[in-house]
């Protein structure tokens, strides 16, 4: 098991669609969790970004590779909704100047699969708009997707404006994509999320707590 786990990152690496494709249907028959599948095409696909900038690939490898990863999605059952999804809670977009949005879209066809309203803005989205629909909606948590450097600044604008206009305490701030500690720090939000099965804890970990909670410490992971 360990082995197709590894072969799969090569894969996904090496941008080898069919050799993808044949070990995320083995990995599924042989039991492997279709979350720690999409991890690994997570990690290939990161590699594949240190390719890019190495300049041993190019964009068109990139579009390969998202192209490679929406397939495997159609092999994985998890991101299908179910009938039973709430009221939203969640709020996700990418922020402005961003189109990536393959994590987005797994995240929130994880969250909906678990009957976790979310309302998706979309990609490429102005601050103003995530906080109008804060605003408008009082969803417990706002989802911030962002992979370019240039995401944080704006991420960091989003919490700025919420601050601005009373809204902050309303909201845990969760942002995504190529996030760390630091960028958290930077931004003012509550918690970051490069994981999928760790973003959907953490959404659950909030929705079963008081918002209002200065606790900022998440227990579990799935
Ligand atoms: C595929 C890809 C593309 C595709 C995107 C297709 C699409 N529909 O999304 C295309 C070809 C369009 C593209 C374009 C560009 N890209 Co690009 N791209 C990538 C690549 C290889 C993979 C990204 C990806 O899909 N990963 C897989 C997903 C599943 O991972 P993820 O997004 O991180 O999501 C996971 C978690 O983070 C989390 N998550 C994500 N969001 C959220 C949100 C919430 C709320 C939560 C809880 C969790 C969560 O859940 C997901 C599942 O685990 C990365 C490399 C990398 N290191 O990531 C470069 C990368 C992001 N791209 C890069 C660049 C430079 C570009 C371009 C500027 C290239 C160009 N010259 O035009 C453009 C920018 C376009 C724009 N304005 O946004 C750079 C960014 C560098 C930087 N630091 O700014 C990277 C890092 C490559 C590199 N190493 O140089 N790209």
């Amino acid at each position: 098991m360990a082995n197709t786990r590894r072969m799969l990152v090569t894969a996904v690496e090496t941008l080898d669609e069919e050799k993808v494709v044949s070990l995320v249907k083995m990995g599924l028959n042989n039991g492997i969790s279709p979350l720690d599948l999409i991890e690994d095409v997570h990690q290939g696909m990161k590699r594949v970004g240190m390719h890019y900038e190495r300049e041993d690939y190019y964009i068109a490898d990139l579009i390969m590779a998202s192209l490679i990863f929406q397939r495997v999605l159609t092999l994985i059952p998890i991101t299908k909704e179910n009938g039973s999804e709430q009221k939203p809670q969640v709020i996700i977009g990418t922020v402005k100047h961003d189109i990536h949005d393959i994590g987005k879209n797994i995240i929130i066809g994880l969250l909906r699969s678990r009957g976790i309203g979310v309302i998706d803005l979309g990609v490429d989205v102005p601050p103003d708009v995530f906080v109008d629909a804060v605003q408008e909606t009082g969803a417990k948590i706002l989802g911030l997707s962002g992979l370019l450097t240039s995401s944080y600044e704006v991420m960091r604008e989003i919490t700025d404006t919420l601050n601005k206009r009373n809204l902050r305490s309303r909201v845990q701030v969760v942002i995504g994509g190529l996030v760390n500690e630091d960028v958290k720090e930077y931004v003012g939000a509550d918690y970051w999320v490069d994981d999928c099965a760790y973003g959907v804890e953490v959404c659950r970990h909030i929705l079963n707590i008081d918002v209002n909670s200065s606790s900022k410490t998440v227990v579990g992971v799935v």
